[in-house]
């Protein structure tokens, strides 16, 4: 078995006020009805639904005179979602955050800083998600998780979990980039931040990077987060998503790359986000990304042809 047998519990965090277009507050519901417990079930992993989050509009839409919008609504979701995902750790389980918009990213962090020091991040993603109020072209916080986990930015969302620093810039791997702002790719290149664009992963190979960034990851920390923004594929193959970046990875790609850290001891937490069933076809997105979070976990196109059988067979025994 080419894969860790896990004790997984899922979260759905439906936020959408992390940026502007409505419909990732339904990603949970929408990556569940594509049938994710039953898979995860079927290829024999330890999986329990603890259900939604349940947060609300708890501020303004932006503060005057700030590039910043719903501060105080992220940063009272983030806090609930950093105990939630601290508690699942602290129970010995996996969290496996559904999201909702990425911002969600600065909770699902804080939440897992609490058990390990130098958490290792793994930022699948066409975007660095590096921006601080003061090099953002929108004022969306969705394009600002990372650099709130390093400790830049607005001080509310820094100070996220009780305190500032939960990643360090060298534990850090961006995968897929290919839309970085002007400020970002600055904090990137004076932190020394490892970043493979989409260009380089099709350059090099994604078998090639993901080796090389869980053994860069491995040598420094001490466990990899893998935060999986769906828009780091290709559009054309997942359109249900806000933000879309063409020139993106491929689907074959990313389910070569989750395949990859299937295996890997030290991956301890993860999310998948950006889905967004409103702009999606055929719900196209949600059931790919099922099929990537399956992979994750194991489960293979054989294992997939035995689930299709079994359930062939007891819906034929109805
Ligand atoms: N860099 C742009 C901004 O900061 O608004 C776009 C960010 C998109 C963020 C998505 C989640 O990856
Ligand atoms: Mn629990
Ligand atoms: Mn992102
Ligand atoms: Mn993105």
């Amino acid at each position: 078995m080419n894969f860790m047998k896990r004790k997984i519990s899922v979260v759905g965090v439906p936020m959408w006020l992390g940026q502007t277009r409505y419909g990732t507050n339904l990603g949970p519901q929408g990556i569940r009805c594509a049938g994710l417990m039953d898979r995860l079930k079927g290829i024999g992993q330890d999986v329990v639904d603890e259900g939604n989050l349940s947060i609300g509009i708890t501020g303004c839409f932006r503060q005057s005179g700030e590039n910043i919008k719903n501060v105080k609504t992220l940063v009272d979701s983030s806090e609930k979602l950093a105990a939630k995902v601290s508690n699942i750790i602290q129970e010995g389980r996996f969290p496996l955050v559904l999201g909702g918009d990425h911002s969600i990213a600065m909770g699902t962090l804080a939440g897992v800083a609490k058990h390990y020091k130098n958490i290792g991040v793994i930022w699948y993603d066409a975007h660095a998600d590096m921006n601080t109020p003061e090099t953002s072209p929108t004022g969306n916080i969705h394009g600002m998780p990372l650099a709130a986990s390093m400790g830049l930015g607005h001080s509310a969302l820094t100070n996220i979990g009780g305190y500032q620093g939960k990643v360090k810039p060298e534990h850090i791997v961006l995968i897929g980039a290919r839309d970085v702002d002007q400020g970002e790719q600055q904090l990137i290149e004076e932190r020394n931040i490892k970043m493979y664009t989409a260009n380089d992963v099709k350059r090099l190979g994604i078998e090639a990077v993901i080796a090389e960034s869980v053994r860069y990851l491995s040598e420094r920390c001490d466990g990899i987060h893998l935060s999986f923004d769906v828009d780091g594929i290709d559009p054309a193959e997942f359109p249900g998503v806000g933000t879309p970046v063409a020139n993106g990875l491929s689907y074959k790609e990313s389910l070569q790359a989750v395949r990859l850290l299937a295996a890997a001891e030290n991956l301890i937490s993860a999310e998948f986000v950006e889905v967004n069933p409103l702009l999606d076809k055929d719900d196209v997105t949600a059931r790919l990304t099922v099929n990537l979070i399956g992979a994750l976990f194991g489960e293979t196109a054989k294992s997939k042809q035995v689930q299709r059988a079994d359930r062939k067979r007891s819906a034929e025994a109805i």
